[in-house]
């Protein structure tokens, strides 16, 4: 006799997100559901952002919004979905999704997915997408730890895919297949985070990350090619330049990041994260670099809004 299997309820999950941006109507997390048949969850058809914003002294705001939002909207291009919301509504809908929960800081999460209209490989008779917009508060993405005492890399053995296998450059769900593999490697390996090299070798990004690195008081920054153009990898690089760095953006190998003297990860939610080893290799004194700690804190003080001279990238919630 088979097993009785006691089915999950749908939309049952331990995070709390409270109310959501659903199709244009804010509703309780509960009530925001889709079927089963989502084209998106059979396919890997969907595209999103993650955004955060944070408490300031004039309240809370939403840190490089418009960039966020430009990219959602790329990435549905890239994928041809059809946006039932103009730029404007999605940004009041996020705007929405922090005032009506409450949030003095969050991260944001921008959806859109091809719906349950059809299913067979071809997306687009779910036209037009569907959206919505969640938010939660989350702290530090990789532990409070690693931003303390740096974290620890591996290499995967997934490579990032070429730029003609998939569209790196989009936020597109079906990309985080490949991360996702590469963060369950290394988290199998003991490590806080894995580093991807592209098809020839060299240097990609982490799994949800930009990369750089110190070379003395020289900034490095791992050129785009394959890589998602990410938002805190251009806040970084112009607040760092504003700090007198140097920056230049290069192609590197692996080794070349074995020999460096600091070492970090950026993202939205990694927000700048120091890196003490990879692949069992101490970088620099195998701590969190100096410079590094001194870029984390300059791109926390633009973020939450206390220097003034980056208050063009921040929007606040009204
Ligand atoms: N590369 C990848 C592959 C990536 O996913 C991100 C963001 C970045 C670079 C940095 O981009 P930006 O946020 O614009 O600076 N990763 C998002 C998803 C994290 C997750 O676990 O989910 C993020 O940081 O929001």
């Amino acid at each position: 006799m088979a097993a009785e299997i006691k089915p999950k309820l749908g939309g049952e999950t331990k995070m709390k997100t409270g109310l959501i941006w659903f199709n244009g109507h804010t509703v309780p997390q509960e009530e925001a559901k889709v079927s089963v048949l989502t084209h998106a969850m059979h396919y890997g058809t969907s595209v999103f952002e993650g955004i955060r914003a944070y408490e300031t002294p004039k309240g809370p705001a939403v840190f490089r919004l418009s960039e966020h939002v430009e990219r959602f909207f790329h990435s549905a291009k890239v994928m041809m979905f059809e946006m039932p919301f103009t730029p404007e509504q999605v940004s009041e809908g996020i705007l929405s999704v922090i005032r009506e929960n409450g949030y003095k800081s969050c991260y944001i999460r921008p959806l859109a997915w091809m719906g349950a209209t059809s299913l067979g490989v071809n997306p687009l008779p779910n036209n037009p997408a569907e959206v919505m917009v969640a938010a939660w508060e989350w702290g530090t993405y990789l532990g409070d730890e690693a931003v303390r005492k740096g974290a620890k890399l591996i290499t995967s053995s997934w490579a990032r895919f070429p730029a003609n296998v998939m569209p790196g450059k989009a936020k597109v769900g079906g990309n985080y297949v490949n991360s996702a593999l590469a963060r369950i490697e290394a988290q199998q390996a003991g490590a806080d985070e894995a580093l991807l090299l592209d098809k020839e070798g060299f240097v990609a990004e982490g799994s949800g990350e930009n990369l750089f690195f110190f070379k003395g008081k020289v900034l490095y920054a791992i050129e785009h090619s394959v890589n998602l153009m990410g938002i805190t990898r251009d806040s970084v690089m112009a607040v760092a330049r504003d700090l007198g760095y140097e920056v230049r953006e290069v192609r590197a190998t692996r080794d070349q990041l074995y020999m460096a003297d600091e070492m970090f990860m950026v993202g939205t939610a990694a927000e700048v994260t120091p890196v003490s080893y990879l692949d069992h290799r101490a970088i620099g004194k195998g701590t969190a670099g100096e410079h590094t700690l001194k870029l984390r804190v300059a791109y926390l003080e633009a973020a939450q809004g206390r220097n003034p001279k980056y208050d063009a990238w921040l929007t606040y919630v009204r």
